[in-house]
């Protein structure tokens, strides 16, 4: 057996009498009447193969081996079947077990303990799999806005001297005999960048030591994070805009058999490319949840709970603007209005998903960053470097970062961020 086909080639373009070959595992097995089926999965999808009785009986050896999640190559003519999945099917004249699988340990009713124990086996499920390819054309809606609208992808740094979000969530390593910490963010260094090349993004995997575990939390999460020199709050939230929609079209336009398997309702998916994101400050969403009886004193943070009240309001991801500067970092830039207030924003999902993106104007005076750093209680000497930049030509300059897992969420209609991972850590499970 020559070359290969993939499953969707043989159901997209093939004719009936067509002679193929396909190489994958064993997804479904069954006997019936002498004849064996065999659904065979590879990376693109599933098709149905039989074993006619006559072969059956000359390929008694492989078909002794043939298991669920067995490696298999497989020969045959294509034949057209209604019944079949696809509408297709191949009537096997060729049969190899590359790799046996005897007793797969996964079989459909585990409980999620035992699944996660199992991870490394089960992303090669359906769901997951429909899930990550999911991920992937969102990442390239994601990259090919970027590209296209001059926008420099640069490397930072995961080891890292200091906090940006904070050091409650800092995961410590030893470096050599001293202290470091995992990134939290890339900002810092995406801020140092834009001197030279203005518009910069990059993708990197940020850690968050939370202390509670909720639905929306991962441990170690995938970033997507901007800066741009000269760019204020309105243009940066069209960025944010755009970005978003981009993501969201490419998989409107390349995954919706994938949006299907994991049973997404895609009209919604829909409604937010047709809308403009509506914008809301902080006390206008304060007054909403209100209205809606949610209890919360201004200059509290929203959490996932008001959150959720919020976007079941609203078809389409909405803003929300004019942060309480207490609640917020320290980098954020003060309102010339209102000295309570800080030019922040932060992206949330419809439908309940919530927060997706941070973002922000940054502070660029060199007194008044100084000034926040101390009245948060930081020490100046650890952000030095930081201060720097409002030393040497700054510039004003705004950014943000997009949760990859948590747009995923939202997109793929997840309801715990785990899945949006091919592997999320759990304090109480470090494996696989
Ligand atoms: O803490 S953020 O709100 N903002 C920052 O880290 C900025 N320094 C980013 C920047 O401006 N360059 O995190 C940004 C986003 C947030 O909106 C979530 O979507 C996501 O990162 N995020 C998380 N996703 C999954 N799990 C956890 N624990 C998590 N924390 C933040």
């Amino acid at each position: 057996m020559s070359s290969y086909y993939s499953v969707i080639h043989v159901l997209k373009k093939s004719n009936e009498g067509d002679v193929v070959n396909l190489r994958g595992w064993v997804y479904r097995l069954r006997w019936l009447g002498g004849k064996v089926f065999i659904v065979l999965r590879d990376h693109s999808g599933i098709i149905q193969c039989v074993v006619d009785k006559d072969e059956a009986r000359r390929f008694g050896k492989e078909i002794s081996e043939l298991g669920i999640e067995a490696s298999i190559i497989i020969g045959g003519t294509v034949r057209f079947d209604k019944r079949a999945p696809g509408g297709k099917e191949i009537k096997v004249t060729e049969l190899r077990v590359v790799g046996v699988s005897n007793n797969f340990p996964i079989k459909g009713g585990e409980g999620i303990d035992y699944l996660l124990d199992n991870r490394h086996l089960w992303i090669r499920s359906r769901r997951l799999t429909s899930i990550f390819k999911v991920k992937h054309t969102m990442l390239k809606g994601l990259r090919e806005y970027f590209s296209s609208n001059e926008w420099w992808e640069v490397t930072p740094p995961i080891l890292t001297m200091s906090a940006v979000e904070g050091g409650a969530t800092l995961f410590p390593v030893d470096f050599f005999g001293r202290k470091a910490y995992l990134s939290q963010s890339a900002q810092f260094y995406l801020e140092t960048l834009i001197f030279s090349l203005e518009k910069v993004w990059s993708v990197t995997t940020s850690f968050r030591a939370e202390r509670s575990r909720t639905r929306r939390h991962l441990y170690e999460y995938t970033h997507l994070e901007a800066e741009a020199a000269w760019m204020g709050m309105k243009e940066m939230m069209t960025v944010v805009e755009e970005m978003v929609k981009a993501g969201v079209k490419k998989i409107l336009d390349e995954r919706l058999d994938e949006l299907e398997t994991v049973k997404r309702d895609i009209t919604k998916l829909e409604q937010v490319l047709s809308n403009r994101f509506d914008v809301i400050t902080y006390d206008e969403a304060v007054e909403l949840l209100r209205e809606k009886g949610v209890k919360i004193e201004w200059g509290e943070d929203f959490g996932a709970d008001e959150e959720r009240v919020l976007t079941q309001q609203f078809d389409t991801p909405i803003f929300v603007t004019m942060f309480p500067r207490k609640i917020k970092s320290f980098y954020m830039k003060v309102s010339e209005d209102n000295p309570e207030l800080v030019y922040g924003f932060d992206l949330l999902a419809p439908e309940g998903y919530g927060e997706i993106v941070g973002g922000s104007v940054r502070e660029d005076k060199y007194d008044t960053l100084l000034n926040r750093i101390r009245e948060e209680e930081l020490n100046p000497k650890d952000y030095e470097w930081y201060l720097d930049l409002r030393k040497y030509g700054s510039v004003p300059h705004s950014g943000f970062g997009l949760g990859i897992e948590r747009m995923l969420m939202w997109i793929s209609g997840l309801d715990h961020i785990r899945d949006a991972t091919p592997y999320p850590r759990f304090r109480d499970r470090l494996y696989p």
